[in-house]
């Protein structure tokens, strides 16, 4: 027998309670299999003895039957298997005396019901002593073309369409790194879940939601983004805050510097995605890319109490441009309709608005310096969106902290400016512009 394997195909039993049906299926398996000895050497039945009658093949076979453990144990010294066949009460006692034999080496104990403490006690007993128990609750255990207990692996005819009556070269014990076996009760429905199961696992899934699930609960890009970026599902004035963004931004005519470049590109002859990568790289801390930097340094801010005045005061010190603050055409008297519809949105779903009132709070006081200094979209999306962090409930304060430091929310720009800077490459192809030249009279010489 090879090291840590259980049985072979000398493997001989005892059969505590006498049940016909699973020692006749045993001397089946047996005949299958081709074993020259039958794996059942005695039956025990407390208080019987004799033989039974029981078929090996086409020839009758009388096993015989003892009045005791003892005495089985005594009778048939190389059979160190104990099949219980015994009821949960009295299972544990019956386990308990075949585990003291010192010709018993292994006990599958089928009844359910066995008290745990009972169980507990019988595992703890055959581990120092070396033992082996299998069960109790447990249908048995099967060595393939060797050895079977009572009624493991079902009907005969199963067990030839499995091949289990010859030795194969996958072996299962209770755990594996290359399967999920189950074990369940035949005849049962899990059968029928465990092919849904398989069936869905098949199925592409994001963040665990299958493409199924997303099409029938009629999910929109505002979803996607959630399950893909913030792997989990958000509330539906979240989703629609993210399309809306996304809606906004996607384009700002051609003379903006990423459509520019994707222009240029463009003209130059060169493909869809390098006329898109050339304008999706000039976003960053001026064009686009601010929306971090807004969330960030908002938020700090406002988390330290500082005034707008304290806070556009010490960015001045500090030489830096307040983020999300100012733009090259919009004005106090010309305010960016995208900002007023962002505004307008979360005043009238987001629980709370408190960063982004903050934000305007800023604003204000940036316009008394100059007209320019308004809220731009990237200053609109960072304070909203950390209000939809904070106030939607779905984010512990750690992740919050997270998603601003590493930075997320440029993201939404990136990808809702592909959209339009795909769109400018389009048209170019389309009209088929000549490779472009900027005007000398733009250029200034310097000596
Ligand atoms: N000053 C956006 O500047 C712009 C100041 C400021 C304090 C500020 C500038 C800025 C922060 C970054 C930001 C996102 C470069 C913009 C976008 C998407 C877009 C684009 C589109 C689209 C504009 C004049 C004076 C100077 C400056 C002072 C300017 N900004 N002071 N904080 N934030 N903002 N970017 O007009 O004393 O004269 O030296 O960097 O949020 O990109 O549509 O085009 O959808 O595509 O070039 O909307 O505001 O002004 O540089 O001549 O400065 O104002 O220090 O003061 P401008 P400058 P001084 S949205």
């Amino acid at each position: 027998m090879a090291t840590g394997q259980l049985f072979s195909r000398t493997t001989q039993a005892l059969f505590y309670n006498y049940k016909q049906l699973p020692i006749q299926r045993m001397l089946d398996f047996d005949f299958l299999c081709g074993r020259e000895t039958p794996s059942v050497a005695g039956i025990i039945n407390p208080g019987s003895e004799g033989f039974q009658k029981l078929f090996f093949g086409q020839e009758e076979i009388a096993i015989p039957v003892h009045g005791s453990i003892e005495a089985a144990c005594a009778a048939h010294p190389m059979a160190d298997v104990f099949i219980n066949f015994a009821s949960f009460r009295s299972a544990a006692a019956s386990s308990m005396s075949a585990l003291k034999q010192p010709t018993i080496r292994v006990v599958a104990i089928i009844a359910e019901g066995v008290p745990e403490s009972d169980t507990k006690h019988l595992i703890a007993y055959a581990r120092s002593n070396n033992k082996v128990v299998i069960g109790p609750a447990t249908v048995g255990g099967i060595q393939a073309g060797a050895f079977r207990i009572g009624d493991t692996a079902g009907t005969i005819d199963n067990i030839i369409a499995c091949k289990l009556y010859r030795p194969g070269s996958v072996g299962f014990v209770s755990k594996s790194v290359k399967m999920i076996v189950v074990l369940g009760e035949l005849g049962g429905r899990d059968e029928y879940s465990l092919v849904e199961a398989i069936k869905q696992g098949e199925e592409p899934c994001y963040a665990g939601v299958p493409m199924s699930s997303i099409l029938e609960q009629g999910f929109g890009v505002g979803d996607i983004i959630s399950l893909l970026w913030f792997k989990r599902s958000l509330p539906r004035y979240c989703t629609k805050f993210i399309e809306i963004c996304i809606m906004l931004c996607a384009d700002h005519g051609p003379c903006v510097s990423g459509a520019h470049n994707t222009i240029v590109t463009a003209r130059a002859g060169k493909d869809l995605v390098s006329s898109l990568v050339s304008g999706l790289l000039t976003i960053g801390p001026r064009f686009g890319g601010a929306i971090d930097d807004a969330a960030r340094y908002f938020k700090d801010a406002y988390d330290r109490g500082l005034t707008p005045y304290e806070f556009v005061e010490s960015m001045k010190k500090k030489g830096i441009r307040v983020p999300g603050i100012g733009h090259r055409i919009k004005r106090g008297d010309n305010r960016d309709k995208r900002v007023e519809l962002l505004q307008e949105f979360a005043r009238t779903n987001f629980p709370s608005v408190k960063y982004m009132e903050y934000a305007v709070q800023v604003e204000t006081y940036t316009l008394t310096k100059a007209n320019n200094l308004v809220m731009n979209v990237d200053g609109a999306i960072g304070s909203l969106f950390l209000d939809l962090l904070a106030g939607s409930g779905m984010f512990t304060k750690p992740e919050i902290d997270e998603i601003v430091e590493i930075g997320y929310l440029n993201g939404l720009f990136v990808l809702a400016r592909s959209i339009g800077l795909i769109g400018h490459t389009f048209d170019q192809k389309r009209l088929k512009q000549p490779l472009y030249r900027h005007p000398w009279e733009d250029v200034l010489y310097t000596k």
